[in-house]
C-alpha cells in the first residue's frame, strides 16, 4: 500500500487472498482503491447529503449557519433530491441492462443473433403468461417457440415505455401488496417514465417537498425491482437457462499459473456466455498449448461472474474490491469488462502488467483499454477473437506470478424455481416446507444479504460477520451480488458448513433438504428472484398475506453503488425492512432520515435505515424478525427445541478421531 498513514492490509480486508495482494501492491508501489480510500478524505457535507450542485448558482453547501441554498432549498429538499437522483441512476442501470437482454432475445428470435436461442422454453412459457403473450394460436396449436420469444421480447421492451396502464409484472406480487400500491398511486406506469419523472422533479425549481420527492422515489424503484430487474432475470433465464445447483470455487486461488487466465467482469451474461463457449473450444485450447499454457481458465468478478457461475459453474475470482487485486497476481492475461462496477483503476494496474483490458459494451470505454465492441450478430466470432488475444498474451507475463493459495468450494444456483423444486419435488413444487419450518420456529426467519463492497469499510468484514450471526441464530440467508461472493469465499455456501455454523433448527432443515444455510441466488438484478420467493411465501399461507408480514429483513452492509439504493428502495416499497451499512447519505437531514424510516413504514410497511455498527445491524434485524413472528402469532424462537434429530450430532462426531467416531456411531 502506498506510503501515507493508510491502513495495514489486515485493516483493509478480512480476506486472506486480498490481504496478501494489498501487501504486494504496497511493496510494488501500485495504487489500488484501498490506498486511494485512505488518501482521500470524504467531504463531510456531501457525505451527509447537504451539498447541492443542481444548478450553477451553487454548489451550495448547507453547513453551519447556512441552512438554505441560494434558491432557498432546505436541507430536507437537498438531501431528498440527492437521494432521489441516486435511486434514479440505480434504477436506470439495472433496467437498461434488462432492456439490452430483451433486445438480444428479440435478435435471437428473429434470426439476427444466430449464436443465441431459447435455452429454457418452460421459462419462456411462464413469462409469456405474465406478459399476456399467447402461446397457442386460434386453433389451439402451440405457436412456434421463436414466435413466442419474439412477442415476449417485444412485450418486455414495451414495458420500458408503455404508453398506458401500469407494469404487467406487478400482478406477481401478493394481492394485498398490489392494493397498497394501487391506493397510494405507486404503481409504475412504465420503467423509463418513472425514472425520468423522478429526475425531472430534482431539477431546480421543481419538487421541493421531501416527502413528495421520496414518494416518487418509491415508484421509480418499483419499476426497477418489479420491472427492469425482474425482466433482466427472466429473459436471461430464457436465453441462457434457469439456474440450478452446480459446484464451483471462489477466491483468487481459482487463477492458474500454468493456464491462460481470462477474467470476465461487469454485469451482463450476453458476451460472457459466448466466452465460456469459446474457452471450451478444442481448437483454441490447442492454440493455448502451442503458446506453452496448459489450457484456458475462465473466471469472473462481480455480477458477470455471478451470471456465469449460476448457470455454468464458472469460478468466482472475487468481488468488487478484488478487481484490481486479480491483475496484481500477474497471472491475468485478459480482463474483459462490460458494464457497471468497473473501476477505472483497473486500467492503471493493468498497465503495470501484461494484462489486456478489453471493454466490450457500446456504452463503456475506458481510456487506455482496448475496445472490441460487442455485436450480437457476430457474438461467437467476437468471443473467439477475445479469447485468442488472451492466449497471445500468455508468453508476455512480465512480473512474478503471485496467486494466493486461497479458494473455497460452493454450491450456487438457487433460482426460485429450484428452491420450489428442492422443497416440493417436480410434481408438487412448493414453498410449504419453508413456511412450515418458519411457523414451527426451526427457521427463525429469512435475511436477504446483498450488495457491494465499499473501500471505506473493511473488505468483507460486515458481510461475513452478519451472515455468521444470522445462521447461528437459525436465520436462513439468501444472497446476491458481491455479498454472495463474500460468503462463497468463506465456504458458507456448502451444505457442510451447516453442520459447523448453523443453529440447530436451521441445520435440521438444511440436512433434510440438502441445501447450504446460505443460498446464492445470483447477481444483483436477481434480487427480483428474492421478491418472487417472498411473494410465494406470502401466498403459500401461514405467514400472513403480504411481504410485509413475513419475518424477513434485507441488508446491504457494505453497499456503495446507486443500484444498491434503488434495490433498498424497491424492497421497502414491497414491504421489507432494509438496513444498509456505513454512513447515512441523508444524515444531514433529520427529516429525511425519519421519512425513509418511520414515514415509509407508515406508508408502505417497509423502512430504510443506515447503521454502521455490525452488532446493532444484527440486533435490529433479529428484533424485527421476532416482532413479525409475534404479530403472526407464531411460537417464540427457542433453539433448545431443535437439533437432536437427523444428523444433528454430526459436528460432535466429526470432531472425534476416526476410531472414536466409529465407536460412537456403531457402538464397537
Ligand atoms: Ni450489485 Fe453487482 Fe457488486 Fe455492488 Fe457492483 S457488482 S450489481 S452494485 S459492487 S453488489
Amino acid at each position: 500500500m502506498a506510503k501515507k498513514k493508510g491502513r495495514t492490509p489486515e485493516e483493509a480486508s478480512v480476506d486472506r487472498a486480498a490481504i496478501e495482494l494489498i501487501g504486494l501492491a504496497c511493496d510494488l508501489g501500485i495504487d489500488t482503491s484501498f490506498n486511494r480510500a485512505d488518501n482521500i478524505i470524504p467531504c463531510p457535507i456531501g457525505a451527509d447529503g447537504l451539498c447541492c450542485k443542481n444548478c450553477a448558482m451553487g454548489p451550495c453547501r448547507l453547513v453551519g449557519k447556512v441552512t438554505r441554498g441560494v434558491c432557498g432549498a432546505t436541507a430536507a429538499t437537498v438531501a431528498a433530491r440527492n437521494l432521489c437522483r441516486g435511486i434514479a441512476v440505480g434504477a436506470a442501470s439495472h433496467s437498461d441492462h434488462g432492456r439490452d437482454i430483451a433486445y438480444t432475445l428479440l435478435d435471437a428470435a428473429e434470426g439476427h443473433a444466430p449464436d443465441y436461442g431459447v435455452r429454457d422454453p418452460y421459462k419462456l412459457m411462464e413469462v409469456a403468461g405474465y406478459l399476456d403473450v399467447p402461446t397457442v394460436d386460434e386453433d389451439g396449436e402451440r405457436r412456434p417457440i421463436n414466435d413466442i420469444a419474439r412477442d415476449v421480447a417485444l412485450a418486455a421492451i414495451g414495458e420500458f415505455g408503455r404508453a398506458r396502464g401500469t407494469l404487467l409484472y406487478l400482478k406477481r406480487a401478493p394481492e394485498k401488496r398490489q392494493k397498497i400500491w394501487r391506493e397510494l398511486k405507486l404503481e409504475p406506469r412504465s420503467i423509463d417514465r418513472e425514472i425520468v419523472d423522478l429526475l425531472h422533479r430534482t431539477h431546480i425549481g421543481n419538487d421541493q417537498d421531501a416527502e413528495h420527492l421520496l414518494h416518487q422515489a418509491l415508484r421509480c424503484a418499483l419499476g426497477d425491482g418489479w420491472g427492469g430487474s425482474m425482466l433482466a432475470t427472466d429473459l436471461s433465464d430464457i436465453l441462457f437457462g434457469t439456474p440450478a445447483p452446480v459446484q464451483s470455487q471462489a477466491n483468487l486461488g481459482v487463477l492458474r499459473e500454468d493456464m491462460v487466465n481470462i477474467v470476465v467482469h461487469g454485469h451482463e451474461p450476453t458476451l460472457s456466455e459466448m466466452i465460456v463457449a469459446a474457452s471450451l473450444d478444442p481448437e483454441l485450447n490447442e492454440y493455448a498449448k502451442s503458446k506453452g499454457a496448459a489450457g484456458i481458465n475462465l473466471v469472473g468478478i462481480c455480477c458477470t461472474a455471478n451470471e456465469v457461475l449460476m448457470r455454468q459453474g464458472i469460478p468466482l475470482a472475487g468481488n468488487f474490491l478484488q478487481q484490481e487485486l486479480a491483475i496484481l497476481t500477474g497471472a491475468v492475461e485478459e480482463m474483459v469488462v462490460d458494464v457497471q462496477c468497473i473501476m477505472q483503476g483497473v486500467a492503471s494496474v493493468a498497465d503495470e502488467f501484461h494484462t489486456d483490458l478489453v471493454t466490450t459494451s457500446k456504452k463503456v470505454k475506458i481510456t487506455g483499454a482496448t475496445h472490441i465492441e460487442f455485436d450480437e450478430e457476430r457474438a461467437m466470432e467476437i468471443a473467439r477473437e477475445i479469447v485468442k488475444r488472451a492466449i497471445d498474451r500468455f508468453p508476455e507475463r512480465k512480473r512474478e506470478v503471485r496467486i494466493p493459495d486461497v479458494r473455497n468450494p460452493l454450491v450456487p444456483g438457487f433460482s426460485h424455481e429450484y428452491i420450489d423444486y428442492a422443497l416440493g419435488g417436480f410434481y408438487r413444487g412448493s414453498f410449504r416446507p419453508l413456511n412450515d419450518a418458519i411457523v414451527a420456529g426451526r427457521i427463525r426467519g429469512v435475511v436477504a444479504n446483498i450488495g457491494c463492497n465499499n473501500a471505506r469499510i473493511k473488505h468483507d468484514s460486515l458481510h461475513n460477520y452478519v451472515v455468521e450471526q444470522f445462521i447461528k441464530n437459525d436465520v436462513l440467508v439468501v444472497e446476491t451480488g458481491c455479498g454472495a461472493i463474500a460468503s462463497a469465499k468463506m465456504g458458507y455456501m456448502t451444505p457442510e458448513k451447516a453442520f459447523e455454523l448453523a443453529g440447530p433448527g436451521l441445520r435440521e432443515v438444511c440436512e433434510t433438504v440438502g441445501i447450504p444455510p446460505v443460498l446464492h441466488m445470483g447477481s444483483c438484478v436477481d434480487n427480483s428472484r428474492i421478491l418472487t420467493v417472498l411473494s410465494q411465501m406470502a401466498t403459500e399461507g401461514g405467514l400472513g398475506d403480504d411481504i410485509a408480514d413475513i419475518p424477513a429483513v434485507g441488508l446491504a452492509p457494505e453497499w456503495m453503488s446507486e443500484k444498491a439504493l434503488s434495490i433498498a428502495t424497491y424492497c421497502v416499497a414491497s414491504g421489507a425492512y432494509v438496513i444498509m451499512g456505513g454512513h447515512n447519505p441523508v444524515a444531514g437531514s433529520e427529516e429525511v432520515t425519519r421519512l425513509i424510516a418511520d414515514g415509509w413504514e407508515e406508508k408502505v410497511g417497509g423502512r430504510l435505515e443506515f447503521l454502521d455498527d455490525a452488532d446493532e445491524i444484527v440486533r435490529r434485524a433479529l428484533a424485527h424478525i421476532d416482532k413479525k413472528r409475534a404479530a403472526l402469532g407464531l411460537p417464540e424462537y427457542d433453539p433448545s427445541k431443535w437439533g437432536r434429530s437427523g444428523d444433528g450430532r454430526m459436528p460432535e462426531l466429526l470432531a472425534l478421531p476416526l476410531e472414536e467416531r466409529i465407536e460412537a456411531v456403531y457402538g464397537m
